[in-house]
């Protein structure tokens, strides 16, 4: 069997030897009933016996990864997948940096290491908790089975972490993984350890967001995990990248439906002004200046979870080789970060300033710019289509400074386009930069089921190809 393919022979599909490796199978088989139980509790609520049209990791190979294939989600084969390992890699960064990428764990970094872990691990049941609900509500059977597709992998980004953390730390290893199990996004006394992750996520709307926004936050830090000396979280993260691609189109062509149904039923209706909120809603669409609110919600909420702007724990997880920057590899540079800056913005008196600081202690803030940077490309591409549907209309991502929780910009009170504002201001301002509560009420008055095979809600263009190339009228999930 090639080092590419994964073993259905053991109770864990896997790609690690599992089955010679008898110590972590066990552990991992007695971890597998909780695991079940969260899923059944708290995963997707009903369509547990539906058959779901999904795709299931075979190999590790590029090409042709997957086989698509009717499944019931609770008989998914939730696996243990690593990219093969690099012959000869070296640590590509930090105090260590070319010396042989670490194959067990370093003891000194022990802990940093296995909370980066958890961190990790923590936000993938988050995610599919936040999405529980959606299935009432799903538009079509399209979206049904990419959300339930999306919350399968998430779930088996789950077992990636919880594979770490049996296999290389024993005892506090295997209390980790039982309490990835036991927090409960938005819980009040057991809460997700991120606060993105204690948001809801009540609506597709929000849900195309969260693919958008906050999956690309998750792409951004696999990147760097990616990077880590400790190769087996190296490897973990670069198999998981590849899943991660499919969560990010989902939401970005998410929204770009609902753009394109918005621009057709205007012009139907005549409607030029894309302002024209209530006449707008009255055609059951989503108008622009609500999306553009959800914007400013998500993007605000995402870029928290890139921690503070200047950051010792950053600067202690570069040092010691176990996170990276986005590309690391490629970067021109020392890859120690001793004496080189990195120029962020910060609030000053009564402006804000741009500010030269040690490039070590800002790698979030660097994190951030390259996320940003990822984020604005995709939105041009809303925006040239905005532009070729003749409408009127030009998305922009707010100000760094608005609507921040986390880091240098929290402590102040900031517009979407950057001019700091008192408190009460904010506050008496607030429900024009996000959604209020009648907007939300709006968009849930929308979120009707449509599981008719090739219907879609009103309020949502379909896709413009189908998964695996199916057609349009194509049933992507059987509903039991
Ligand atoms: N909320 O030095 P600081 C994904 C804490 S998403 C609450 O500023 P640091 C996915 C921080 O933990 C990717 N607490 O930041 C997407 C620290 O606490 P301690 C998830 C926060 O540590 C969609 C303190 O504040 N992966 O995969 O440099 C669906 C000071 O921290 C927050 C990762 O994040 C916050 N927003 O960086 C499914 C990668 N921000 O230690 C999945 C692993 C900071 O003092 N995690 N804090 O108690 C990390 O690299 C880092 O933990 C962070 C924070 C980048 C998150
Ligand atoms: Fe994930
Ligand atoms: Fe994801």
């Amino acid at each position: 069997m090639s080092v590419l393919e994964v073993n259905y022979d053991t109770s864990i599909p896997n790609n690690v030897d599992l089955g010679e490796d008898r110590k972590v199978l066990k552990a991992l088989e007695r971890w597998h009933p909780g695991y079940l139980n969260w899923w059944q509790g708290m995963g997707p609520d009903g369509f547990q016996d539906s058959l779901v049209y999904l795709r299931t990791a075979v190999s590790v190979d590029l090409d042709g990864w997957a086989k698509f294939g009717y499944v019931k989600m609770p008989e998914y084969r939730w696996g243990v997948l690593l990219a093969p390992q690099e012959e000869g890699r070296k640590i590509p960064f930090g105090d260590h940096m070319g010396e042989p990428a670490w194959q067990e764990v370093p003891g000194e970094y022990r802990s940093m290491l296995r909370r980066l872990i958890v961190v990790q691990g923590d936000t993938e049941p988050a995610s599919v908790e936040q999405q529980r609900y959606l299935g009432k509500t799903a538009p079509s059977l399209y979206d049904l089975r990419n959300l339930f597709q999306v919350n399968v992998e998430e779930g088996r980004h789950l077992w990636a972490m919880v594979y770490l953390l049996q296999k290389y730390f024993g005892r506090d290893g295997r209390e980790e993984a039982n309490e990835l199990l036991r927090r409960q996004s938005g819980s009040l006394d057991s809460p997700r350890m991120l606060g993105a992750f204690n948001e809801e996520t009540p609506d597709w709307v929000s849900f195309y967001m969260f693919t958008f926004f906050t999956d690309r936050d998750g792409k951004m830090q696999l990147e760097s995990l990616a990077q880590s000396g400790f190769d087996p979280l190296s490897r973990t993260c670069r198999f998981m990248l590849t899943e991660e691609a499919h969560h990010m189109f989902v939401g970005e062509s998410g929204i770009m439906r609902i753009i394109r149904r918005t621009a057709e039923a205007m012009k139907e209706a005549g409607i030029t002004d894309p302002n024209d909120v209530e006449k707008i809603r009255a055609l059951g669409v989503i108008d622009l200046p609500t999306l553009q609110k959800k914007i400013n919600l998500h993007y605000s909420l995402t870029i928290d979870l890139f921690g503070s702007e200047i950051s010792t724990n950053a600067a202690n997880y570069f040092t010691s080789g176990l996170k990276g920057r986005f590309k690391e590899t490629r970067i021109d540079d020392d890859h120690q970060l001793k004496s080189t800056t990195y120029r962020i913005m910060k609030p000053g008196d009564a402006d804000f300033i741009m500010s030269d600081e040690p490039a070590l202690t800002t790698v979030n803030a660097r994190l951030r710019d390259d996320y940003s940077e990822n984020v604005q490309s995709c939105m041009d591409r809303w925006n040239k289509t905005l532009e070729k549907l003749d409408m009127d209309y030009q998305f922009e991502l707010p100000h760094l400074a608005f609507n921040r929780a986390v880091g240098l910009f929290s402590s102040i009170s900031a517009t979407p386009e950057g001019k700091i504002i008192s408190a009460e201001e904010w506050q008496a301002n607030r429900d024009t930069w996000l959604p209020s509560s009648s907007d939300m009420d709006y968009i849930y008055s929308l979120m009707k089921p449509e599981y008719e095979t090739g219907k879609y809600a009103s309020w949502i263009a379909p896709p413009r190809v189908g998964i695996d190339n199916k057609p349009g009228d194509f049933e992507y999930v059987k509903l039991a």
